[in-house]
């Protein structure tokens, strides 16, 4: 099941079939004790919701904050090694790589996030920006995860290669994450083999692509959630990124005008188009 968060209110789709929710509050949605068996009531209610198709799908969160994992996949501490090199940073994401604690780092605030279709901003002070396509968890007030979504991580990759204590500048700011387009509501976690691909469309034609598998994910998201939650609550429920694996070369960098396609296996393609600072 598919749950959709729109201007017209919120939806569910089970095979192909969308239904309106009863419940309009996104956080009360997320927080319910039993979110799948709740929609699984509103499909078997059968009320086809034909103004699905006029509503401008959002960006599906509400109060929830976001957070990320960082080097969690080989590839991810691989480009940063290098980035980090000549300022003497290298060693610690071959270090956290490895380490039983995973790096965990607050990534944006509902304000932040764009949703699809909306505008994800590069840096004006950063001549080197990526996006970071990642399986987003939705996790509840009791730390269980109830959904995923498609999640970019926007980085200034000079910034935080110039110096790592530069990351939240790196990683945070006005549309630096963009979330959607539905929560997939599964009652199993994803299979390894779940694809996560990137497109970079320049002018028509494509900039860069990529594709990665959650098998090449070197840590298991209950666990990135169990460290989360340690020491933290979260009343509303949270979302948590689970890094990138992958990353264009070097020479690359977006541009305003720029269109990011990043498609999930079974949950769908999240689309934003690049703005700078200012524009
Ligand atoms: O440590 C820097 C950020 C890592 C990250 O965002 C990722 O691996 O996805
Ligand atoms: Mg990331």
């Amino acid at each position: 099941m598919n749950l959709y968060r729109t201007s017209n209110g919120n939806y569910v789709e089970e095979r192909g079939s969308c239904y309106r929710v009863p419940e309009s509050s996104w956080d009360a949605l997320v927080t319910h004790t039993d979110l799948r068996g709740y929609l699984a009531s509103v499909v078997a209610a059968a009320k086809l919701a034909g103004d699905f198709q006029a509503a401008r799908i959002e960006a599906p969160i509400g109060s929830q904050e976001v957070w990320a994992a960082g080097v969690t996949y080989f590839r991810s501490r691989s480009a940063r090694m290098a980035e980090a090199k000549d300022a003497g940073g290298g060693d610690f994401y071959d270090r956290v790589y490895s380490a039983e604690r995973p790096e965990l780092f607050f990534k944006a605030t509902p304000s932040r996030v764009a949703g699809p279709g909306g505008e994800v901003r590069i840096r004006s002070d950063a001549q080197w920006s990526v996006p970071e396509p990642e399986l987003t968890l939705l996790v509840n007030p009791r730390g269980e995860i109830v959904g995923y979504t498609v999640g970019n991580d926007m980085s200034a990759r000079d910034i935080e290669g110039e110096n790592p204590l530069y990351l939240p500048q790196a990683k945070v700011y006005d549309r630096s994450c963009a979330l959607g387009p539905c929560i997939l509501v599964a009652s199993e976690p994803l299979p390894p083999s779940t694809a996560i691909r990137l497109e970079i469309v320049r002018e028509g034609s494509t900039a860069f692509s990529g594709a990665t598998t959650l098998a090449e994910m070197k840590r298991r998201p209950a666990d990135l959630v169990a460290w989360l939650f340690r020491e933290n609550q979260f009343p509303s429920g949270t979302f948590l990124m689970t890094g990138t694996g992958i990353v264009p070369p070097d020479d690359f960098t977006l541009r305003t005008g720029d269109r990011i396609r990043m498609t999930i296996d079974a949950i769908g393609l999240l689309e934003n188009v690049v703005v700078q600072a200012g524009r």
